[in-house]
């Protein structure tokens, strides 16, 4: 009888502890049958139960998947500086079919599953090929690499698992001029798959471009430099009809905002479009993803205007946001008023 009682204590204390964890401040929410948790978007930001940054969303098979850094608070955040106002150890995954119920996936990737690497989950984006699902990420390169880096994992489901795919990054530090910004140049990356083609386009300070082989693990011939005005960070490769976008984070008045230009060919000449976005509310940074779903067109970005756990939102506790995208009878892309 005793044993019998203990196993129903434990079994309602299991039961109440998922029921609190699947809670999110500000959004219904309820379990799937394999006990993923789900919420309802009810605007601006879209995840309210963790801080979240540098949204890349990817549609397949019908489902947005929307993959974003999570942003954690450390003692100490709000007087670091350096970079080290960021404490990001994982990537998470989110997904929905209709943008208003998002299953969120958890976890799906760490900088630490990259052996090379010794953390820092910064800006990342996953593209489909052939059935593989491809994880272009930035990371922090331990020996012998040193820096910043590109590492790409690899799965076969888009929530992974996911697995390095070459056992050492695929841009390190010594694979480019260090510009501006030194050993932190090489971040954000963004790929565009063109027919047989694919591009990689990343980094901070100056915009790199190459070409990525057809296995889209390898770099295939030389890296240019695209010159854009007050380009710092967070490149995002889109094409609508024959024309492509290069969006990324500008330096605006004391922040980042979203501008862009377009090319009618990934070997330029990119015009300069102006600002997308004005700056972020409470947010230093900003990070472009750039998703058409369901026939419409989306501008995810993210700001830091989430509180959580009596800890408000800084440059290193940020949260992912969502806005409908317009071009106008040129396709040029119509300035986003971020919304809540
Ligand atoms: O999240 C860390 C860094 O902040 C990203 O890599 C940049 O794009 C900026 O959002």
């Amino acid at each position: 009888m005793q044993k019998i009682s203990a196993i129903i204590l434990g079994l309602t204390a299991m039961l109440s502890a998922c029921g609190s964890g699947n809670t999110q401040k500000g959004a219904e929410s309820t379990d799937t049958a394999d006990t993923l948790k789900t919420f309802v978007f009810n605007g601006n930001p879209i995840v309210r139960d963790k801080f979240t940054a540098d949204p890349a969303p990817m549609v397949h098979d019908g489902r947005l998947y929307l993959y974003v850094g999570h942003d954690e608070f450390y003692e100490g955040q709000d007087s670091a500086s350096g970079g080290k106002e960021f404490n990001i150890t994982e990537w998470l995954c989110y997904s929905t079919d209709d943008m208003k119920t998002w299953t969120d996936h958890g976890s799906v990737l760490r900088p630490t599953d990259f052996e090379w690497a010794v953390g820092e989950a910064w800006a990342s984006q996953v593209v489909e090929k052939d059935g593989k699902f491809y994880y272009y990420t930035t990371v922090q390169g331990g020996e012998p690499y040193v820096g910043k880096a590109v590492g790409v994992a690899v799965s076969d489901s888009p929530t992974g698992p996911f697995v390095d795919a070459i056992g050492r990054p695929l841009v390190s530090d010594d694979m480019t001029d260090n510009g501006k910004r030194g050993w932190w140049n090489d971040i954000d990356p963004t790929v565009l798959i063109d027919g047989d083609d694919a591009w990689l386009c990343w980094g901070n300070g100056t915009c790199f471009l190459a070409k990525l082989k057809l296995n889209m693990v390898e770099i295939d011939g030389e890296i240019e430099v695209v010159d854009l005005p007050k380009y710092v960070e967070g490149p995002w490769l889109h094409k609508v009809n024959d024309t492509y976008y290069l969006t990324y984070a500008s330096i605006g008045k004391g922040g980042e905002t979203i501008a862009y230009a377009t090319a009618p060919s990934m070997k330029g000449p990119w015009t300069p479009r102006g600002e997308l976005t004005g700056a972020a509310e409470n947010s230093f940074t900003i990070h472009p993803g750039i998703v058409e779903f369901n026939g419409a067109w989306y501008l995810f970005y993210h700001n830091a205007v989430l509180e959580l756990d009596g800890h408000k939102g800084a440059i290193g506790r940020r949260s992912v946001c969502v806005d409908t995208l317009r071009y106008d009878a040129d396709g040029l892309m119509i300035p986003v008023v971020q919304t809540r």
